[in-house]
């Protein structure tokens, strides 16, 4: 349950179905290292799974610095090829693909390595003024492990991804917006607010229509137009098996709020 006791995030989840974990190793620019992401990975599965009243789940980073300045190097950096490879380092973070809410990453500072393709994995990002992105891989004598040149590509383009990639060097929030990468650039002191302010607009909708608007927009990311659009197709008509289909629309025919009943 949610009452373990993690020691690298923390979590809570508040009245209106809004989930916060916050990557706690502040003196270490909140670097994922391999209890970092079994925490992250096992509170937003059992959220997920487990907890129907958190409906969305926000992603950020503790202090003022940083959202996560990547993968704990000091824990990385005397790996061995053989380990890497057979203990599959990193793979474990490709198991947030199965969440079914909503994630939002709450950039606070720097994205940097894993955290940036951790933000990316993320549904949504949102950015504060002193939001920082980078893949800065490539001077440490490696490449992104966790999606980094496939998602980045995705967002902003292959020109600029390669940029990124190739040199390692940063962009801020506002060149990050610019880009397509983050949705929005917002001032440091209401970052998380409005972060909230977000989740809780999407945690008004039906839970698994939210669900499934979100598949369909990933499958865009991940095939084919042809697949996507018969993809979508199909959840759309699905839609109709809901009790909550019956409800957004009646209320609309009637002129009032709809509630839904996320079912
Ligand atoms: N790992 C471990 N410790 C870190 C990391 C990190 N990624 N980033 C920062 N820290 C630590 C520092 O070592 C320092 O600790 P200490 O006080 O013990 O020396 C503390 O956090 C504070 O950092 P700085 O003093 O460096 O703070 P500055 O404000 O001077 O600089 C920077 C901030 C620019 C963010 C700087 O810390 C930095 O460059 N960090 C590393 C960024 C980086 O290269 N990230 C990518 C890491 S590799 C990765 O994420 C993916 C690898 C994928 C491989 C796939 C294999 C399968």
């Amino acid at each position: 349950s949610m009452r373990q006791s993690f020691t690298s995030i923390r979590a809570e989840v508040d009245d209106a179905g809004v989930a916060v974990l916050t990557i706690d190793r502040p003196q270490a620019l909140n670097a994922l290292n391999a209890t970092v992401m079994q925490e992250v990975v096992s509170a937003c599965l059992f959220l997920d799974r487990n907890h129907p009243t958190a409906k969305v789940i926000i992603l950020t980073g503790a202090g003022d610095k940083a959202f996560a300045a990547g993968v704990d190097i000091k824990e990385m950096a005397a790996v061995g090829y053989a380990e890497a490879y057979t203990s599959s380092m990193l793979n474990g973070w490709e198991t947030l693909r199965s969440v079914r809410k909503p994630l939002i990453a709450a950039v606070n500072g720097y994205a940097l390595g894993g955290g940036c393709e951790l933000a990316m994995m993320c549904d949504i990002i949102l950015a504060s003024d002193k939001a920082q992105f980078g893949q800065p891989e490539i001077t440490l004598g490696v490449i992104p492990g966790m999606g980094g040149t496939q998602r980045l590509a995705r967002a902003v383009g292959k020109s600029r991804a390669m940029e990124m990639v190739l040199t390692g060097a940063r962009v801020n929030a506002t060149e990050a917006v610019r880009m397509g990468l983050a949705s929005r650039v917002l001032p440091a002191a209401e970052l998380l607010d409005e972060a909230r302010k977000l989740a809780g607009r999407i945690a008004e909708m039906s839970a698994p229509v939210v669900a499934k608007a979100k598949e369909c927009v990933l499958v865009a990311q991940e095939q084919g137009l042809n697949e996507g659009l018969r993809f979508e197709k199909r959840e759309f008509w699905s839609c109709f098996a809901l009790s909550d289909q019956k409800e957004g629309m009646s209320a609309f025919v009637q002129k009032r709020k709809p509630e839904f009943k996320h079912m």
